[in-house]
């Protein structure tokens, strides 16, 4: 099975940075700025190279910087240079030609000698293959999220950001059907290993309607959206945005407080507005609840957890998931994933961990729902499967997070020493941080870890294309193959994709 421990956490994108730039190294050749290729070359030969040509006066960058001018590779063909390129999030590599110089380490080499950049001749370029299917150097863009790979980092922002935002009004209105449209189509841009410069280029590509085109063309001919822009700035959607920010609020309370003529977090306040438990809590701490959680974070408090599950379950692993598994460094809340190997022995763990961290003070809020996923029925499967909530056993909480009990390092909106700014300028130790808890039987494991890895429209979009192509029923705890009426298990995320005939997408690249 391949759980993912707490401490043992997957690379980030952002390892394309090479070292940090030292101001005694001048640059000499502005106009000259190297990429160096890690595949093959590893990190230390990497970074070795890489002060050397600092030092002559080299710029050196990562693959993301669009100012690379000279892709440098040790033992890669061409063709494994452009993939690697575009899996650190470059943008501008193309088959044909346009972008950056792709070399074979001799030509660098020969530079360190001559103490400058010396011309490129044929010997030193990389060969890469011009596919025939691939006109413009571009592949065709599959139809579902599940069967793309969507990294972190993309090049089509300003067009995601707009989209995003018609998604989330549309949601405000209820109108799900209009948000997952315009949420579809952003995740397409996502996806894509090129910058989208001209609309005419939107034509080939799937899930982009003609609302969506509008808003696109509007960005890329004038850098913004009108329609966008008026949006953000109307009064409803900045006060639902706000509301539904609160811990336990969605868009049926905001929208009701919204029509009662509620608007800031002071009128809830003073209007001694009805609220939940959960609702008070999150109001409570709102502005810790604001503050993005980092990974040093998250770490931390799954050590805790940790440490409290193997008090009462000795065994038992706790695993990281959400966002930062898919190698986010911040996030809004932390979510881990707890199981034991023994089927079974899970049962009743949470309750123990929750009670243990609430004696140690450690939970400022916490509500826990039982598992009510008692037997792999066919039922459950039907009835489960098209909603993303599940039935383990699990805690939404407020973790406490004490900067003094142990190396944390703190996250933005912190002060120096060991406190966190809070209102009106007074400082403390401890941060509030939403954490979810579940709890999952082995046999289920690797379900629930695809489940709450998220992005929310890669798991959706799993979901539609199981049932959809598949003739599927997929959720948290299981799949289940409707038409041979039997339960499909799997040990790993990889045999979950295997059973459905996808390629495997990695956690890294499911940020759609
Ligand atoms: P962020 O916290 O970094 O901002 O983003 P995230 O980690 O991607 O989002 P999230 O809201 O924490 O959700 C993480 C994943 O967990 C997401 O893919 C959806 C999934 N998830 C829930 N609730 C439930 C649930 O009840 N059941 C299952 N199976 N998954 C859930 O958020
Ligand atoms: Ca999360
Ligand atoms: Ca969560």
């Amino acid at each position: 099975m391949s759980q993912v421990p707490v401490k043992k956490r997957s690379r980030c994108p952002q390892h394309a940075t090479p070292p940090p730039v030292h101001l005694e190294d001048p640059v000499r050749f502005p106009d000259t700025v190297l990429c160096l290729v890690e595949k093959r070359m590893g990190a230390s030969r990497r970074a070795f190279l890489t002060s050397l040509a600092r030092r002559r006066g080299f710029c050196v960058e990562g693959a993301d910087s669009k100012r690379v001018t000279h892709v440098v590779s040790e033992g890669n063909s061409g063709d494994e240079v452009m993939e690697w390129m575009k899996r650190k999030g470059s943008c501008w590599m193309d088959a044909l030609g346009s972008g950056p110089a792709l070399l074979d380490l001799s030509w660098f080499t020969e530079s360190m000698s001559a103490g400058q950049p010396v011309e490129i001749e044929p010997r030193h370029r990389l060969g890469v293959t011009i596919r025939k299917e691939e006109p413009e150097g571009r592949r065709q863009v599959a139809a579902y999220i599940c069967q793309r790979r969507t990294p972190l980092a993309h090049c089509n922002q300003a067009l995601t950001v707009a989209l995003e935002t018609m998604a989330e009004e549309a949601r405000f209105c209820s109108s799900e059907g209009r948000s997952l449209a315009f949420s579809r189509a952003a995740s397409v841009l996502k996806s894509l290993p090129w910058a989208v410069r001209r609309v005419q280029e939107l034509s080939a590509l799937p899930c982009i309607g003609e609302h969506s085109k509008k808003i696109i063309q509007e960005v890329l001919e004038d850098g913004t959206s009108a329609e966008v822009e008026s949006i953000k700035q109307s009064e409803r959607y900045q006060t639902m945005e706000l509301f539904t920010q609160i811990f336990g609020v969605g868009v049926k309370t905001a929208s009701r407080w919204y029509r009662e003529g509620l608007r800031t977090l002071a009128d809830l306040k003073a209007q001694h507005t009805k609220l939940s438990r959960e609702q008070q809590a999150g109001l409570q701490h709102f502005e810790d609840l604001q503050i993005p959680v980092v990974r040093s974070e998250a770490e931390a408090i799954g050590q805790v957890v940790q440490k409290a599950v193997e008090q009462f379950l000795p065994g038992a692993s706790v695993t990281l998931t959400g966002g930062f598994r898919r190698g986010k460094q911040s996030g809004h809340d932390v979510d881990l994933l707890i199981t034991h190997p023994e089927e079974g022995q899970e049962v009743g763990l949470l309750r123990k961990v929750i009670s243990w961290l609430d004696s140690q003070g450690l939970l400022l809020y916490h509500s826990s729902q039982r598992n009510t996923f008692y037997a792999l029925e066919e039922q459950e499967m039907l009835d489960s499967s098209t909603s993303t909530m599940d039935r383990f056993e699990r805690s939404f909480s407020i973790f406490r997070l004490d900067y003094l009990s142990g190396g944390i390092q703190r996250g933005a909106g912190s002060q120096e020493p060991g406190s966190i700014m809070s209102g009106f300028g007074a400082t403390r130790s401890w941060k509030a941080v939403r954490l979810d808890l579940v709890v999952t039987p082995y046999s289920q494991f690797s379900f629930a870890l695809l489940g709450w890895t998220g992005s929310k429209n890669f798991e959706r979009d799993l979901r539609r294309f199981c049932k959809q192509e598949k003739k599927m029923a997929l959720n948290s705890h299981a799949l289940y193959h409707m038409e041979q009426k039997i339960f499909l298990a799997a040990a790993s995320e990889e045999e979950i994709f295997q059973h459905l005939g996808l390629e495997y997408i990695p956690p890294e690249e499911r940020n759609a």
